[in-house]
């Protein structure tokens, strides 16, 4: 084992250092296996190492099938020298002929043992074993060169496979430290990068779909390594409320994550902004409450308008009382909120009735809620366990809550939008405490689905062009988070 953790980090497999990892987040410590194909000495000593661990670990298998692409050359080694059949899994189908996804002779009901070289979140594992298990294969167990340790394993044991390791990363940074190739610092600071972004773990839900707990013990924002799915899939989630799946699809369908916070006095002017940056939106912002001519009527006009440019409309209510008092405020009163809005919001503050008191008028008429989770605004008190018990709140009553108004990615159930307001390109602070950040930062930094923009396109003197750069920063940062994530 020394000689090969050494020989690991001699060939640069193994660095420590500065690194970019798909997620997006700057690790310490970096795997890069591939480089091995070009020191067979060391290549062979990998794939006998690999052997040794299914053998030590009494596994029985009719045939070995590695994960591309880097366990490829090892599944190859592996089969060859000790005479087992061996399967190659496509990574995609042929687009002519046979359409397989596994190569080789499949022989329904025998067991197929899976290769890899690092686990991580062990997704590269599941989705190699859920192409055997279709091919009516048996996926008991996998061998991979390297544990992570960060939440693979469990992950495997779910879906009923067995993980066994060479190495773990421990072990590895003890061995390297022990020969004085790192020291104790970089084993410290690896050692708490990987505590704090390890995976929470998933277990399945009745319905068959997955759900994700977050459970950062030191309450550190979770990091989706391995589940990160486009807006458009997501609208296929099992269960999802129909809001927030027509949300989903107009999103992926216009390319856009841009919500315009249309903070405007005057009816005129809101009806001209629908009209003019609809293209550019996936749902106009109002605040009924600010405008000096308000007309049952207009809110007719825009209901058309959003049909026609195809957004959704969110009245930023922000209730905040009794349930009894806010199902009120919803449903009647002047406004009649509940008639043209989508969605509407309100603060956790009063428990879970304000929710309970909306649910009420909302879930007949098909309507959806975000709880306020967070504020953009400076000094805010909804942080730490308010923040959570908003989130408790929305998981009791998923059939009406579809997200939170949130500063970053709070909850990792995919089902929850998660929306931020505060958004400028120039970033800073307004003289009445509003706190701005990127678009790029919103995204792809904290995760969040959708940007709330309101002054960063109003003040400028071509909203139409301040909508359309809005639009293409917020969708140019949840593209490149995809791709990170997803490489
Ligand atoms: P701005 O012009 O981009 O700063 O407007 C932000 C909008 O989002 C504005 O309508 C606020 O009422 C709204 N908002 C917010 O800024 N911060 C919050 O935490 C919440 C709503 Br909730």
């Amino acid at each position: 084992m020394e000689s090969l953790v050494a020989k690991l980090f001699e060939v640069q497999a193994v660095k420590f250092g500065s690194f970019v990892l798909k997620s997006g987040i700057l690790s310490p410590i970096y795997f890069d296996l591939r480089v091995i194909v070009s020191h067979p000495t060391l290549l062979n000593q990998v794939s006998d190492l690999l052997w040794k661990t299914a053998q030590n670990a009494g596994i029985k298998c009719n045939s070995i099938c590695g994960v591309p692409y880097t366990a490829l050359p090892l599944a190859t080694i592996i089969c060859s020298v000790n005479n087992i059949s061996m399967l190659i899994r496509r990574k995609e189908a042929k687009n002519y002929g046979t359409n397989r996804l596994v190569e080789g002779a499949i022989n329904p009901g025998e067991t197929c043992l899976i290769i890899e070289d690092v686990v991580t979140s062990g997704s590269s594992v599941l989705e190699t074993a859920e192409v055997l298990r279709q091919e009516g294969l048996k996926v008991t167990d996998a061998v991979v060169l390297l544990d992570r340790e960060q939440g693979g394993r469990t992950r495997l044991e779910e879906e009923e496979i067995r993980l066994h390791s060479v190495c773990s990363l421990s072990k590895l940074l003890e061995i390297l430290h022990s020969q004085g190739k790192i020291d104790s610092e970089t084993v410290e600071c690896v050692k708490t990068f990987i505590r704090k972004n390890t995976l929470p773990t998933m277990s399945k839900r009745v319905d068959g779909s997955t759900k994700q707990f977050n459970t950062q013990p030191d309450g550190t924002h979770a990091i989706k390594l391995c589940q990160e799915i486009s807006y458009g899939a997501r609208a296929q989630l099992p269960g999802i409320h129909s809001i927030t799946a027509k949300l989903f699809k107009i999103m992926e369908k216009k390319q856009t994550n841009l919500c315009l916070a249309a903070d405007v006095t005057n009816s005129k002017e809101l009806l001209q902004l629908a009209c003019s940056l609809g293209s550019e939106i996936c749902i106009l912002k109002t605040h009924v409450d600010i405008l000096n001519d308000f007309d049952l009527d207009v809110f007719k006009d825009l209901r058309t308008i959003a049909d026609k440019h195809e957004f959704l409309i969110f009245e930023d209510r922000k209730f905040a009382d009794i349930g009894n008092t806010v199902k009120h405020q919803y449903e009647g009163g002047v406004y009649k909120i509940a008639s043209w809005s989508d969605f509407v919001n309100a603060h956790v503050v009063p428990g879970p009735g304000v929710v309970k008191g909306l649910k009420e008028v909302g879930l007949s008429l098909n309507r959806g809620c975000l709880l306020i989770a967070e504020m953009s605004s400076e000094g805010s008190l909804a942080t730490g366990d308010y923040t959570k018990a908003a989130v408790e709140l929305a998981e009791k009553h998923s059939d009406f809550v579809i997200g939170f108004i949130s500063g970053s990615n709070i909850s990792n159930r995919l089902e929850f939008i998660h929306m931020t307001p505060g958004v400028r390109m120039q970033i800073g602070v307004d003289n009445l405490g509003q706190q701005y950040l990127s678009p790029e930062e919103v995204i792809h930094k904290y995760a969040s689905d959708i940007i709330i923009v309101g002054r960063g396109i109003l003040s400028a003197k071509d909203h139409v062009e301040a909508a359309k750069m809005y639009r293409k920063a917020g969708w140019a940062a949840y593209m490149s988070r995809l791709s990170s994530v997803n490489n």
